[in-house]
Order: structure tokens, then sequence, then C-alpha cells
């Protein structure tokens, strides 16, 4: 393979699509050398068929407003890979939402879903629709006429979707009594459900826990730990709020959150009372975080702009993708910071990444560091086919390990001659080995 070849290819292709390229440059250079070691997937074109989605559903959803208006959105479901298991990824409901962003979500997602060590293929789906200020009937309304459109192309065999940005459980709750009715079923055939029909325990704490633990895997190398580190973390949704909960936990200082409309800076760091405060925040659907600074004086509030300028050891970016740049990353080395978790998908830029590893620090890519949310999202199916539920302490437990596993697949992959573990290389390779080989194994399709 040559990258820069296949990078031409693409871009002449899919002009514009910057996410998408980013992130299959990022496998792409990873993985370029045991390709090119390994003849058989060159000669069954494997990367060829890897990078483009087996197929996307694009609709449009027409639905009326609280006040008698029409509305017309789109909706897309990206069909990534499903050489390892069902299409398997979440569904994201958020003004930006383009082919570009969910076809590097899907991409991504493949190679994340393989890592957990469950059979799920990857893919991604959503819309531009934007909750922000929206009644619950309305959500209620445009949820359902997604799901009038989606429900065609998925099944609890076939494509499971889930929550993202902008979709938690409420939405899913809608998506899935749309899809109930439809198919005169109840099937698993959504994760992330309520936990009184098919939910799992833990899914909503999932990908901020596991995002912590790797974090954890990763501190140990270096004989650390959470205990007495100060963290910063940007979001304040469902990642963020997880991963402040484990941090808390372990005797960590959070001191930093984030929004759309700036970052809260609280020197005495988060307790209980504030974690909770950040779910109201979060759940009156303004998307703001400045009134957190009128609720706790101690904090300060910096309109427009992002935390990786305060002085921490740790920072988990946990809001969304192309958040840390270049600039942002030699703050954080200036400042000390000796790991960088990605919570988010893709919140580093190629810049940023390249800092981190010049300066030898921990740095995991959200592929690794968030597959927890996925990861118990599989568990959930597994508790779905098998009509039982799991304690917390089970689900928490095997979330655990799955980020254990993912940790030493990693370092398998990505540990460099002079002993530096690079977490990006590791975790491409672990990924592609096991969705390549299975390709082989099913022949040209
Ligand atoms: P939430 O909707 O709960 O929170 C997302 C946060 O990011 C909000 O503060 C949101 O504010 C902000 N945000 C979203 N898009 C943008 C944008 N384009 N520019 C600036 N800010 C933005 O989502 P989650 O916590 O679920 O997701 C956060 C990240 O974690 C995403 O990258 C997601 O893909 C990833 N992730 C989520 C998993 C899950 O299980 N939920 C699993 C693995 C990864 P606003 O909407 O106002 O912009
Ligand atoms: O990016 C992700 O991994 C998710 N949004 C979760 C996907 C899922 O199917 O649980």
């Amino acid at each position: 393979m040559n990258v820069k070849e296949l990078m031409n290819g693409l871009e002449a292709k899919h002009p514009g699509e910057k996410e998408y390229l980013q992130a299959v440059h990022e496998v792409l250079e990873s993985i370029e050398d045991v390709y090119n070691e390994n003849p058989q997937y060159e000669a069954a074109k494997i990367i060829e068929r890897l990078v483009e989605p087996d197929r996307i559903l694009t609709f449009k959803i027409s639905w009326v407003d609280d006040s008698g208006k029409v509305n017309v959105n789109l909706g897309h479901r990206v069909q990534f890979n499903n050489a390892i298991g069902p299409y398997k990824g979440g569904l994201r409901f958020h003004p930006s939402v383009n082919l570009s962003i969910l076809k590097f979500l899907g991409f991504e997602q493949i190679f994340k879903n393989a890592l957990t060590t469950l059979p799920m293929g990857g893919g991604k789906g959503g819309s531009d629709f934007d909750p922000k200020g929206k009644s619950d009937a309305e959500i209620m309304r445009f949820a359902q006429a997604f799901m009038l459109e989606l429900w065609h192309i998925i099944g609890p065999n076939t494509d499971v979707p889930a929550g993202d940005i902008g979709v938690g459980g409420r939405e899913i709750g809608f998506l899935y009594g749309m899809y109930k009715k439809l198919a005169r079923e109840h099937t698993g055939v959504l994760t992330g459900k309520g936990l009184n029909w098919g939910g799992s325990l833990i899914r909503p704490e999932a990908t901020g826990f596991g995002n912590v633990y790797f974090a954890q895997e990763m501190l140990a190398t270096k004989g650390e730990t959470f205990k007495g580190k100060v963290v910063a973390i940007s979001g304040f949704g469902n990642v963020a709020w997880g991963a402040a909960t484990k941090v808390t936990e372990l005797g960590g200082k959070v001191v930093t959150i984030s929004g759309p409309d700036g970052y809260i800076y609280d020197p005495e760091g988060m307790d209980a009372e504030k974690i909770e405060y950040m779910l109201e925040l979060r759940a009156s659907n303004n998307d703001i975080v400045a009134p957190y600074a009128e609720e706790f004086p101690e904090a300060s509030f910096f309109a427009g702009e992002k935390p990786w300028s305060q002085k921490v050891d740790i920072a988990l970016p946990c809001a969304t993708q192309n958040e840390l740049n270049g600039d942002d990353a030699k703050k954080l080395i200036a400042n000390g910071c000796i790991c960088v978790g990605e919570g988010a998908n893709m919140p580093s830029t190629e810049e940023a990444i390249a800092v981190f590893h010049e300066n030898k620090i921990l740095f995991s890519p959200g592929k690794a560091s968030n597959a927890g949310g996925v990861g118990v999202s599989g568990l959930e199916m597994t508790q779905n086919s098998n009509k039982l539920n799991w304690t917390k302490e089970e689900v928490d437990a095997k979330l655990h390990q799955i980020m254990k596993d993912i940790h030493a697949a990693c370092m398998k992959h990505g540990t460099l001659e002079d002993g530096f573990v690079d977490y990006v290389k590791g975790a491409n390779i672990a990924g592609f080995l096991k969705v390549a080989d299975s390709m082989l194994d099913q022949g040209v399709i």
C-alpha cells in the first residue's frame, strides 16, 4: 500500500470530507508496515474494501413542531463493515452532522468494536436535527419520524444503533417505542435502553468509567495513579459525567468542564453535589456551562475558551472531534501534563497527537479508551439474547476487564524499540488485524 496514493484517490472521490479523510489517514499511517509485510491483504484489496462503507442510507425526515410548523431534516445510517458481527454504533443528533462526520465515526467504530473483544461490526448514523431548546413532545415526534425510515435496515442481528451526542436515554426510548410498533417485536435492536425494558446497568456510565480505567492502566506503566492528580475534562455530557464521577471516586481532582459557551475552572475540584449539578445543567437542554460559576462562586467561567491552558496532570477530552489542537497540546505539555485519555471520538487533531508523541507522554486514542461505551452495549446485547440481567458489579467487572484487554492489545502492537508505547499505532494494528483476517476468511464479497 502507498498511503499517499490511497489518500489522493480518496480525496478525489470524496472531496471536502475532511473528518473522514483525517480518520482514514491516521489508520493507514499506523498499519502501513504490517500491511506491506502481509501480501495476502494487498492481493484481496483489503484496504480499498475497508475504507468504503458497505452502504449508506440517506433519508428525509419531516415532522411538525409544537407551533404547528413543518420541519425537514436529513438522516443517515452508514453501515461500514460487518466482518466480525452486526453493524454497531451510535446515532448523533446535532446541527453539525454531515456525511463526512458520520463516515469518520463509522470508520473509527470498526476498529474500536474489534478491540472490545466482542463480535460487533462498525456503523454510525444520525441527523442534523438540533435538540437544543426542543420540548419532549418535539423530540418524540422527531425520533418517531426518524425511526419510520431507519427501521427497514436495522435489526438485532443486522444493525444495532445506540446513543451518541444528542441521543441519550430519552431519545433511545422514543426510537425504541416506534421500532417495536413497526416491527411488532421486542428485541435488543437498540442499546442504551431503559433498565425496565432491556437496558444494562452501567451503560450510562460505561464510556466515562472505561476511559478512566484505561488511563489507570497507562498510569500504572509509570507507577502512577489518579490519587491527588489534577484533571481537566472537556464537555459536560454523558461521557464527561462518567469520567468526572470515576476520577473523583479514585481521589483525583476534576477542575474543569466545558460547553459550547466556554469552560469552567473550579480550583476546589468537583464533588458529588457538583457532579449532580452538571447533570442538571445538561438536562436543561440549554447547552451552557456558565451557570456553574453562579451556583459555585469559587469557580470561574472563561467564555469561548477551551480548558487546555490550565495547569493539570491529566487531560480527558470528552466533548467532540478536533477540540484539542497542536497549540493546546503544547500548552498542556508546558504545564507538566503527563497523560491524555480521549473520551470523545478524535478530539485531538493530528498535530496535537504529534506533539504528545514527540514529548513521549501517555496518550490514548478514543477508539481504544472510549470503547467501554460500546463494550457495555455489547454486554447489553448478550443479556438481551440470554433474556437475563447482570448485576452492576458483574457488568462493571466485565467493563474493567475489557479496558485492561484493550490496553494489553495496544501494548502488544504499539510498543516501540525504546519502550515508548504508541497507543495510536497499537490500537489501529490490533483492530485492523482482527477485521482484515475475518474479511480474508469470508472471501471477496
Ligand atoms: P453529549 O450530547 O452528552 O455531550 C456532548 C458535548 O459536546 C456537549 O457539551 C455538546 O454541546 C458538545 N458538542 C457537541 N458537538 C459539538 C461541536 N460541534 N462543537 C462544540 N461542542 C460540541 O454527548 P456524549 O457525552 O455522549 O458524547 C461526547 C463525545 O464522546 C462524542 O465525541 C461522542 O462521539 C463520544 N462517545 C460517546 C459515547 C457514548 O456512549 N455516549 C461512546 C463513545 C464515545 P453542544 O451540543 O451544545 O454543541
Ligand atoms: O462512539 C461510540 O462508541 C458510541 N457512541 C457508542 C456506540 C454504541 O453502540 O454503544
